[in-house]
């Protein structure tokens, strides 16, 4: 009999405990610093660190409720398709994701390595650091952790076992209310952004129809276009980073969805970024984050080509021409995903920092560019092919803000 034996919401004082019962990682007599470091909407998240030894790791823990709302709820079971999909990814991507030490489907927990040296991606950038190896190491990621379980290379019925293990119905679901809906209508009054872009928001957002349609396409898209074992928030508070290397982690939004959405997370979060360069006048930093949107799409396009024609196992995906379709859909996928998130972090509950910690007149016209290069990005998404023009989208905003 332990404690542990029923789920509870485990605070600082429990997780000493915990991880001795769980773990063989710190010697048993080992004096353990407990700190919640978490800053997310949904967790917890403790690093639990010997000082003796040096040695640390991280426990994530879900509690029934979320942290940006107590009156929201999400399954617990998020906790098990995070450490899951961790797993995965580590083989299909050693190296790139945290290594998880052991996961608990009773208490929602999972004991993970502590990813000291690296920084969260949207806190360096704040501080207006560059990581020129960004594009290629993501799109390394998105490649080979995506395409892999693409029906394209998996096998089917093996696809359609685990397409079973990563339904996550109340994770999807905030990603279909919060991203794909309310930005477009204030259906449940949770929006908020600056009394300057309020006419811009009710007449270009809310009262446009074409801009609703396009947006439903994308909704039924992500509902029912299980391609890829996609991470599903794939912003860059998901992203740790130094200057040689990058994790992703944080997947506990992780379904059979389609893989334009998280390329298209990644390319609005720069966005958002560049918007905080652009706001303290740093020139330099605004070029790296334009040369890593207009890389990352570039390298994808390049590096998924390459891996359909040299992994695919399904007969008909071997069909001359079919690779290059198939990634020119990703990319189009990816344009209207890029313009969903560009929008609901600028009007929607969950915002970025990025642009929140502006000071008002810089913060009106960041949103004001998002908002613009948001419908640029869904309209046009057939028009958007390549790197260039997905950064032309964005110059196009930040010239008629
Ligand atoms: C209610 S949760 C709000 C947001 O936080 C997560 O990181 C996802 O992006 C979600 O949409
Ligand atoms: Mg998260």
């Amino acid at each position: 009999m332990s404690r542990f034996d029923e789920y509870f919401l485990m605070k600082v004082e429990d997780i000493e405990e915990f991880v001795k019962e769980k773990t063989d990682f710190f010697e048993k007599d080992a004096k353990l610093v407990v700190n919640e470091i978490g800053d997310g909407n949904l967790n917890y998240v403790f690093r639990v660190v010997d000082e003796m030894s040096g040695k640390s790791l991280i426990v994530k823990h879900a509690g029934a409720s979320l942290r940006i709302d107590s009156s929201m709820t999400a399954s617990t079971d998020r906790n098990r398709i995070e450490s899951e999909i961790l797993l995965i990814q580590h083989k299909q991507a050693p190296g790139k994701v945290p290594e998880v030490y052991f996961y608990d489907t009773t208490m929602c927990a999972c004991i993970m390595e502590d990813l000291t040296g690296y920084k969260m991606m949207r806190t360096a950038m704040l501080d207006n650091e560059v990581f020129p190896l960004f594009a290629d190491h993501i799109t390394d990621f998105i490649v080979k952790t995506q395409l892999s379980t693409t029906d394209v290379v998996m096998n089917h019925s093996e696809k359609k076992e685990l397409v079973k293990s990563f339904i996550n119905p109340d994770l999807c679901e905030i990603t279909e209310d919060l991203v794909l809906t309310e930005p477009y209508n204030d259906i449940n009054g949770r929006n908020s952004f600056d009394e300057e872009n309020k006419a811009f928001v009710e007449k270009e957002l809310y009262g446009d129809k074409k801009l609703s349609l396009e947006v439903a396409k994308l909704k039924f898209n992500f509902m029912n276009n299980s391609q890829a074992l996609i991470h599903g928030d794939l912003h860059t508070g998901s992203i740790f980073i130094k200057p040689e290397d990058t994790k992703v982690f944080d997947p506990e939004f992780a379904f059979f969805g389609p893989i334009g959405y998280d390329l298209g997370n990644v390319i609005a979060n720069l966005e958002f970024a560049w918007c905080n360069g652009d706001a303290k006048g740093n020139r330099e930093f605004c070029e790296w984050v334009e040369n890593s949107i207009s890389q990352s799409i570039d390298l994808f396009i390049e590096k998924a080509d390459k891996y359909i024609k040299e992994n695919a196992t399904d007969h008909m995906a071997k069909t001359e021409g079919f690779a290059e379709w198939y990634v020119s859909q990703i990319i189009k996928d990816t344009a209207g995903y890029t313009g969903t998130e560009l929008h609901r972090r600028t009007i929607g509950m969950a915002k970025v920092k990025d642009v929140t910690l502006l000071e008002k007149a810089q913060r009106v016209r960041a949103q004001k560019i998002c908002l613009l290069a948001g419908k640029d990005y869904i309209m046009n998404s057939e028009m958007i092919r390549n790197g260039k023009e997905f950064l032309d989208v964005w110059k196009r905003a930040v010239q008629n803000a």
